[in-house]
C-alpha cells in the first residue's frame, strides 16, 4: 500500500516537472514550423498563360511557393472575386474587365516603387481607356480573336465568320465559351459593333447564335486542346492559342475574318483582397524583366509589351503574323469595352443561347 502511494507521489512529481516542458517543446515546434513555412503566391489566370518555367523560376529565386489556378472567361474571374474569393494575389483580367473591376473596387493600387521594371513597358500599351494611368494594371500580353483551322481538312481558307454557320462543318468546330467574344462574332457577321448597346441588334445576334447552336461541337475557351487532339477542324479562338496549336499541328492556320474581330490586352493586377501584396508586386516586377517576358511570349505565343524582350526571342516570334496582323486587318479590329448596365443584357442573351 505504502509502496503504491510512493509511486503515485513520484509519478505526480515527474508529470509536474515534464508537462510544462512538453508544452514548451510543442509550442516551439509549432512556431518554428510556421516561421519556416514558405510564403505562397496564388495566381488566378487564363489557361496556358503561366508556364512551369516562369512559375518555378520565381519560386526558386524568391524562396516561395507559387500556385496557379485557371479560368476561361473574364466573367468567370469577376464572378469568383465578387463572390468573395480572397486567396488570390495575382489575377489577369483583360482590358474591359479591368475597367469593371476598378469600378467595383476589386483592385489594389500598384506601388510603382516596388515595380521598377515598369519602365520596360512600351508606351504603346500604357494609358489605355481601361486604366488611363495604369494605377491598377500592367499589360501582360496582347492578341486577337479569329478562326483557327486545319488547312489539311478545311477545303477552302475561311474568309468570313459565316463559315461557322455552314452545315458542312456540323460538329466539327468549337466556339469560345465567352459571352462578349462569341456575341461579338454574331455582331460582326451582322455588320454591328462588338460593343453595341442596341437591344434590337443584340436580339438579332442572339437569334443568330441560337440558330448556330445545333452545329457547334463545343463551347470551349481552351480551343488549342481541341485543335491539337483533332477533335475539331476549326475553332473560334484567340490568336496565341491558334499559334500554340499550329506548333503541334503545322497544318493549322489562323485567319481574322473580313468582317473584323476583337483585339485585347490582358493585364496583371492585384486584387484588393490579396493576402500577399508585396510578393505580388515582386512577381509583377519579375514578369517585366526582358528575359522573363520573352519566355512569356515564347510560351503563350501572344505578343510582348516589353520591347527589350524581343532581343531574347527567335526572329519568327518577333514579327509572326499570328501576333502582328497586317495593317488593314488591324483596322478591322475593335476593343471590347465595358458597357455598364447593358452587360446584364449580354449575360441574359448568353444564358439563353447556352440553355438551348
Ligand atoms: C490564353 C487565353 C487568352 C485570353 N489561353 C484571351 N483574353
Amino acid at each position: 500500500m505504502l509502496h503504491v502511494s510512493m509511486n503515485r507521489f513520484s509519478l505526480l512529481n515527474v508529470l509536474k516537472k515534464y508537462i510544462p516542458l512538453g508544452f514548451f517543446i510543442l509550442a516551439f515546434f509549432i512556431c518554428g514550423c510556421d516561421g519556416m513555412k514558405k510564403q505562397q503566391l496564388n495566381i488566378f489566370t487564363w489557361s496556358g498563360y503561366v508556364s512551369e518555367e516562369i512559375r518555378s523560376g520565381f519560386e526558386d529565386e524568391f524562396g516561395v511557393n507559387v500556385i496557379v489556378d485557371t479560368f476561361g472567361a473574364n466573367e468567370d474571374l469577376l464572378a469568383k472575386l465578387s463572390a468573395g474569393a480572397t486567396g488570390y494575389d495575382i489575377i489577369m483580367p483583360s482590358d474591359y474587365m479591368v475597367s469593371i473591376m476598378i469600378k467595383e473596387n476589386l483592385l489594389a493600387e500598384l506601388n510603382r516603387e516596388n515595380i521598377p521594371n515598369f519602365q520596360n513597358i512600351s508606351p504603346l500599351f500604357l494609358g489605355k481607356y481601361y486604366d488611363p494611368e495604369n494605377r491598377y494594371s500592367v499589360p501582360y500580353t496582347f492578341g486577337t480573336a479569329g478562326i483557327a483551322y486545319d488547312s489539311s481538312k478545311v477545303s477552302s481558307d475561311p474568309e468570313s465568320w459565316s463559315v461557322l454557320w455552314d452545315e458542312k462543318y456540323k460538329n466539327q468546330f468549337s466556339m469560345l465559351d465567352d459571352q462578349r467574344e462569341t456575341l461579338g462574332v454574331a455582331f460582326k457577321l451582322l455588320g454591328y459593333s462588338i460593343n453595341t448597346t442596341d437591344p434590337e441588334q443584340l436580339r438579332q445576334a442572339k437569334e443568330k447564335l441560337i440558330e448556330q447552336r445545333p452545329i457547334v461541337k463545343q463551347y470551349k475557351s481552351e480551343a488549342e486542346e481541341l485543335l491539337i487532339a483533332g477533335d475539331v477542324i476549326m475553332a473560334h479562338c484567340w490568336s496565341g492559342d491558334a499559334f500554340r496549336a499550329a506548333a503541334e499541328r503545322p497544318s493549322i492556320r489562323y485567319v481574322i475574318p473580313k468582317e473584323g474581330s476583337s483585339q485585347f490586352i490582358d493585364t496583371v493586377c492585384i486584387p484588393k483582397s490579396a493576402p500577399h501584396k508585396d510578393l505580388a508586386e515582386k512577381f509583377i516586377n519579375y514578369l517585366l524583366r526582358p528575359e522573363v517576358n520573352a519566355k512569356i511570349t515564347a510560351f503563350t505565343k501572344y505578343g510582348t509589351c516589353v520591347p527589350a524582350a524581343k532581343e531574347h526571342l527567335p526572329e519568327d516570334l518577333q514579327k509572326h503574323k499570328f501576333i502582328y496582323p497586317p495593317a488593314e486587318v488591324m483596322e478591322s479590329l475593335e476593343w471590347l469595352k465595358d458597357q455598364g448596365e447593358f452587360t446584364q443584357q449580354y449575360s441574359r442573351a448568353w444564358d439563353e443561347i447556352k440553355a438551348k
